[in-house]
């Protein structure tokens, strides 16, 4: 079976063979159908981020067929689509009790190993390492990382709701909760900033402001609702977002992972305004804003995975997409076979795709 694999940061990703172990107790076996190429898997694969547990089987965004379950399964069955959630939803902890899932108590995705510590993946008989690993051609993961889905939904559109869209929208809907009538500035519209000006077209935002360095990914933002654009590599983006504003916006979200550019979004903002992180910080990196403005009401806000609720979000999303009030299809600018697998994150940094979709 292929999977992608990471031996050394900064080094290109190779397809290889590997084994893979049958599901334990509360474990699922999924076929994958459709899995998104995210910038935090660059992060990873760059060397942006700490990142000790290689080699390591890429991948987070994913959907897929299970195939098999293991003993005490019983939210999944054999056959059924599912689409992956970076977060356990275990359904029993404090805050998935408390309508925060992406902060479930038993989130392991980063220790690379199952929850028990058993790491399925195997090559020649050494142990690899590997959260989802939604780049393999199947992978085993506990029964609250799944989410069961509609069949009528293609799965390789469907994927995209696993990270990027989850992260987008639900930073916008159940993080910062903007309101009617908001004007947001959105700084990055790739594939996850892309998402958060559909979560501000979604809340009926008034102005909503794309900011990027790329003019396709200022068109893409129009395609999905966007309503004034910056081009920030040529334009002095704070200016014009006051110019914009009169004075500055409600929310602006960072979407890229630069303290300059989340400096940038709290710059953008009026006093009682809020500035949303949801670009991940390169390692060691502290944000800094100035006191005297913070003090006026302003609020700094991170966002791991949109606050999203898997089991509750992913359903609804579907069924927006299904209606024509989601884009997917216009966010899927790419599909690959996962032998493709640099050329997909080549693109990215070129600026030529939103999403790349791998097949298997
Ligand atoms: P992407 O590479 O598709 O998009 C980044 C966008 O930023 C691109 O369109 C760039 O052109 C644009 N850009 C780069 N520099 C600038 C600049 N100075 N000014 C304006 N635009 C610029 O990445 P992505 O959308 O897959 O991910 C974006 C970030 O979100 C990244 O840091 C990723 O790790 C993070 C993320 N966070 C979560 C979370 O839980 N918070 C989840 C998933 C991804
Ligand atoms: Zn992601």
């Amino acid at each position: 079976m292929r999977a992608a694999i990471l031996r050394e940061q900064g080094v290109p990703v190779k397809i290889e063979q590997v084994d893979l172990d049958g599901p334990e107790q509360g474990e699922v076996r999924v076929q994958l159908v459709g899995a998104g190429a995210c910038h935090s898997d660059y992060h990873r694969i760059s060397g942006h981020v700490d990142f000790g547990t290689v080699p390591y089987i890429l991948g987070h965004e994913g959907s897929g067929i299970v195939k098999e379950v293991g003993p005490g399964v019983s939210t999944v069955a054999v056959g059924d689509h599912v689409i992956f959630s970076l977060t356990a939803q275990c359904g029993r902890c404090r805050n998935c009790h408390d309508g925060k899932a992406n902060l479930c108590e038993f989130w392991v995705l980063g220790k690379a190993t199952l929850p028990t510590g058993r790491r399925p993946f195997s090559q020649d008989g050494v142990e690899l390492y590997a959260d989802l690993a939604t780049f393999a051609e199947e992978t085993v993961v506990p029964e609250t990382y799944l989410v069961k889905i509609r069949e009528d939904i293609p799965l390789e559109k469907a994927c995209l709701i696993g990270c990027g869209v989850m992260t987008g929208v639900g930073a916008v809907l159940n993080r910062a909760k903007v309101e009617a009538g908001s004007t947001v500035v959105i700084i990055g519209c790739g594939g996850v900033g892309m998402n958060v000006v559909q979560g501000a077209v979604l809340a009926n935002a008034g102005k909503i402001i794309a900011v990027d360095k790329v003019q396709f990914k200022l068109d893409m933002a129009e395609s999905v609702g966007a309503t004034h654009f910056i081009d920030a590599s040529k334009e002095d983006v704070v200016k014009r977002v006051m110019d914009l504003t009169n004075g500055g916006a409600d929310y602006a979200f960072e979407v890229i992972g630069f303290p300059q550019t989340v400096r940038q979004a709290f710059d953008c903002i009026r006093p009682g305004g809020t500035c949303v992180m949801v670009g991940v910080p390169f390692k060691g990196q502290d944000i800094a804003v100035p006191g005297m403005k913070l003090f006026w009401d302003r609020t700094v806000m991170g966002t791991f995975y949109g606050a999203g609720r898997p089991k509750t979000d992913f359903p609804w999303m579907l069924d927006l997409y299904q209606d024509g009030r989601l884009k997917l299809d216009e966010l899927a600018t790419k599909v690959r076979p996962i032998e493709e697998f640099n050329e997909a994150f080549d693109d990215m940094n070129a600026g030529t795709a939103i999403r790349t979709v791998f097949t298997f």
